[in-house]
C-alpha cells in the first residue's frame, strides 16, 4: 500500500456565530450529518465542538457524550473532542472533557494570544490534561499554535511518558493572529522541532488555509480543514458545507500522490482505544 494522508475535519469550532455563518453545523442533526458527508468525502476524523440551544460553544458533559454517541453510531470517523473549547471556559469544564469518552482529545501546548484574546494553556493544566488522557486511555492531539509549544510537548513528553497508544500525533494550527504564521518556513521550522516518530498534519487559519495545505503536502504531512478554521472557501466564496473543504483537501492529497487515509488505517496509525 503506498503512502497516504489522514484528513481531519474541524467543522463547526467555537469561534463563528451561526447568525454570520449560516453554513456552520451548530446542532446534533447538522453535525451528523456533516460527517456523514466529510466521511465519503475522505476524512478519517472529526474534530469536535459542540453548541448549546442557542448556538453558543458549550462543554456541557451530557452533550458531549450524545454527541460522541451519534457520531459513533451513525459514521467510522475517529471522534476527536475539542479540549480548547473557547476561550472564556474553565479548565475544571475543559478537563471534563474527557468523560464522554472519546476516542481522542486535542492538548494545546501552551498559551498563545488569539487575536484579541488569549487561549490559555499552562504548564500545570497541559499536564494534568495529559495525565488524564494516559489514565483514561485516550489518544491526544497535540495542537501547535507556536514554535515555543513544540519545546513545550518535547518537554512534556520527557517528563510525563509516552502518550496511550504510543504514538504522537501533532496538529501545527498556523495563522492565528499572535501564534505561528501560516507560511512555508514556518512549517518547515516546526516540523524539524517536533520529537522525532511523531506524525502532523497541519491547518492554516483563514486566508492561510491553501498555502499550508500544500505546504504540508509537499512536506509529507497530513491535513486538517473545516469551517472551525477558514469560512471561505475562495475570494469572494464563503463555504458552503465543510464538505467543499474535505473534498479539496482529497483531491489535493490525491494529486500529490498521498491520497485519502482509510479509516480503519487511521486507527491503527493513531493507536486509538476502539
Ligand atoms: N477555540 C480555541 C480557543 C482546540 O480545539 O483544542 C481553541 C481550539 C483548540 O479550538
Ligand atoms: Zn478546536
Amino acid at each position: 500500500m503506498g503512502a497516504t494522508t489522514l484528513i481531519t475535519v474541524a467543522p463547526t469550532g467555537a469561534e463563528s456565530a451561526k447568525a454570520d455563518v449560516p453554513a456552520l453545523p451548530v446542532t446534533l442533526d447538522e453535525l451528523v450529518q456533516t460527517a456523514k458527508e466529510c466521511e465519503a468525502a475522505g476524512a478519517a476524523v472529526i474534530h469536535v465542538h459542540i453548541r448549546d440551544d442557542d448556538a453558543r460553544p458549550t462543554l456541557d458533559p451530557s452533550r458531549l457524550r450524545d454527541t460522541v454517541a451519534a457520531l459513533r453510531e451513525s459514521t467510522g470517523l475517529i471522534v476527536q473532542l475539542s479540549t480548547g473549547g473557547a476561550v472564556t471556559d474553565p479548565y475544571e469544564d475543559r478537563l471534563r472533557v474527557l468523560d464522554a469518552e472519546p476516542d481522542m482529545c486535542s492538548l494545546t501546548c501552551g498559551t498563545v494570544n488569539f487575536g484579541d484574546d488569549v487561549f490559555m494553556n499552562p504548564w500545570p493544566f497541559m499536564v494534568e490534561l495529559y495525565q488524564r488522557t494516559q489514565e483514561l486511555e485516550v489518544v491526544p492531539e497535540f495542537e501547535l499554535f507556536d514554535l515555543g509549544q513544540v519545546a513545550a510537548l518535547n518537554r512534556l513528553l520527557d517528563k510525563h511518558g509516552l502518550p496511550y497508544g504510543g504514538h504522537v500525533h501533532c496538529d501545527l494550527v498556523m495563522g492565528v493572529p499572535g501564534g505561528i504564521p501560516g507560511d512555508a518556513r514556518s512549517l518547515v521550522a516546526a516540523v524539524e522541532a517536533l520529537p522525532e516518530g511523531a506524525t502532523w498534519s497541519a491547518t492554516g487559519i483563514g486566508r492561510t488555509s491553501l498555502p499550508v495545505m500544500f505546504a504540508a503536502l509537499s512536506a509529507g504531512g497530513h491535513l486538517r480543514v473545516g469551517m472551525e478554521d477558514t469560512v471561505t472557501f475562495a475570494k469572494g466564496r464563503p463555504v458552503t458545507a465543510n464538505v467543499q473543504l474535505v473534498e479539496r483537501a482529497a483531491s489535493a492529497a490525491a494529486l500529490a500522490q498521498r491520497p485519502a487515509m482509510p479509516v480503519a488505517d487511521a486507527r491503527a496509525l493513531l493507536a486509538v482505544k476502539r
